[in-house]
């Protein structure tokens, strides 16, 4: 069918691109998906209905059947094939990227580079699903365990990486066995159309099932429909903490497993001896970078009072000269938020941060950006203390500046937030950084030396503690969450021994 022509240059442009991807689009639907670029419409989706969910997932189950059957590493072939899709298509799907989440063409691409990379890793994990042989007790006897593929895992994901937070959980879970169905935010419904259609792809080319693979779109009635469908063993959830307190709850009164990957408010502590050229340079990337909206993205900056001053004019100093304006053009670093609300919510915490003392030393206000997005100045507030504004996640290049007078200090206002998910130090004093890395220092579960918080690889884990949620997606041994493990005893024996010395019969 034909597609009503889209009302703005950008939904042209991502039309094109979905159609070099091998997207096809059915006419209407009720899910409006636009540019944060301009605002414009690019198409319409239609949504899914709960009972079309289940469908999904009856399908996804029926293509674990025959998955988890099929060896590790002739699994690992889909998934370095889906790896080979996307380098084909690299510049289409990070130009998607940008154009539906509004981050600069730079990180689009990088984001799909962030998908090859776990491809990579999966096919080679592909050959090293391990279990452990442990000693055993009994004579003649030998313990193993092995870790057999789980199920169908629900994906959850958030709009600022709409596509690699769902290949971090796709490409583990297919290599371990297991069928994936994925609900996208509704505000990055084709950038998943496109991962869908590059993995059918894969499919084909490899004869691995078709139903694999699957995405619901819809609101949050389709999110639960997937929360609560005892055929998915695990629900990987990632987006703010708010849904995932309503995400956990669900999948654990059916006994059910989650990994949340929720809200960070990720600080840098600023030392005496930091190298401030490079310090400068990393808070800047982590704060306004993605226009403050990573999970992992710099929110709070905690600097020893001898370097303060210096440290925050060279900040504004760097800030006043950030391009602001549409991702798609090259010379941008600070792209739009995602819609109006995030606007507003910037507005509005500024005015909160104003009202708590702070002072606004670069942006605090609005950018023209481009006619009917919504652009703002990447801000830096200057905070009397970790007052209210200053715990809250605001998805939006807000950095509040708070002093410290000794590290133990700025220890303890670093771990003294809700959240934890990314952190860092500066410093050039080995005993800082040390204390910083070790069991008394940072409570996050990523703690960076000289480079800000966001930005990670894939081949560490990725997640964090408290209102993160505790899950570990990505890379070391988060695959392990994604299959099940079985102790085997087997007794090659003529005796029957029993552990713990116990004589029956
Ligand atoms: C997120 O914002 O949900 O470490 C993930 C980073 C990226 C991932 C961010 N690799 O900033």
């Amino acid at each position: 069918m034909t597609q009503t022509a889209p009302s703005s240059p950008v939904g042209a442009d991502a039309l094109a691109v979905l159609a070099r991807l091998g997207v096809s689009l059915a006419t209407g639907g009720d899910l409006v998906a636009s540019s944060p670029i301009d605002g414009a419409e690019i198409t319409r989706v239609a949504a899914h209905t709960p009972a079309e969910v289940a469908e999904a997932v009856g399908r996804a189950h029926e293509a674990f059947l025959t998955w988890r059957t099929v060896p590790a590493p002739v699994r690992g072939a889909f998934v370095r094939e889906l790896g080979e899709l996307l380098r084909e298509h690299k510049d289409d799907l990070g130009r998607l990227v940008s154009i539906e989440a509004g981050k600069i063409l730079s990180e689009g691409l990088g984001e799909v580079q962030e998908m090859i990379d776990i491809c990579d890793l999966a096919v080679g994990l592909s050959r090293q699903l391990h279990g452990l042989t442990i000693a055993t007790e009994r004579p003649g006897h030998r313990m193993m365990e092995q870790w057999h593929p789980l199920g169908v895992v629900g994906v959850i994901s958030a709009f600022n990486f709409p596509v690699a937070v769902w290949s971090w959980n796709a490409a583990l879970a297919f290599v371990c066995g297991d069928a994936v169905v994925w609900k996208p935010s509704e505000k990055s419904v084709l950038t998943a159309l496109a991962c869908q259609a590059l993995a059918a792809e894969a499919a084909r080319r490899t004869g691995a099932p078709e139903h694999l693979s699957q995405v619901v779109v819809g609101a949050a009635d389709v999110g639960e429909a997937l929360v609560d469908d005892p055929r998915v063993p695990l629900v990987s959830a990632t987006g703010s903490t708010r849904m995932g307190k309503a995400v956990a709850p669900r999948v654990a009164a059916r006994l059910g497993r989650s990994l949340l990957e929720l809200g960070g408010n990720n600080a840098a502590i600023v030392a005496p001896s930091a190298d401030l050229d490079l310090t400068v340079r990393g808070l800047v990337f982590s704060a306004a970078g993605t226009a403050g909206q990573r999970c992992t993205s710099l929110r709070r900056v905690i600097v020893h009072r001898s370097v303060k001053d210096e440290l925050v004019r060279r900040l504004a100093g760097a800030y006043e000269s950030l391009p602001i304006g549409s991702p798609l053009e090259p010379s941008t670093l600070v792209g739009p938020l995602i819609d109006a609300a995030a606007g507003n919510g910037f507005d509005a915490a500024v005015a909160q941060a104003r009202a708590e003392g702070g002072t606004v030393v670069a942006g605090g206000s609005r950018d023209d950006g481009v006619a009917g997005g919504t652009y703002v100045r990447p801000t830096i507030v200057d905070m009397p203390a970790q007052s209210a504004i200053v715990e809250t996640e605001t998805f939006a290049p807000i950095l509040y500046v708070l002093t410290y007078d000794e590290l133990d200090e700025a220890i303890a206002l670093h771990n003294a937030v809700s959240q934890g998910l990314s952190s860092s130090i500066f410093t050039l004093d080995v005993r800082e950084a040390e204390t910083f890395v070790s069991a008394v220092g940072s409570d996050c579960g990523i703690a960076n030396v000289n480079i800000g918080p966001s930005g990670a690889e894939i081949g560490g884990a990725f997640g964090g503690e408290k209102d993160t949620g505790g899950g570990r997606e990505s890379g070391s041994d988060a695959w392990r969450a994604y299959m099940r493990r079985t102790t085997n005893t087997v007794n090659y024996s003529t005796e029957l021994p029993l552990a713990q010395g116990v004589e029956f019969l």
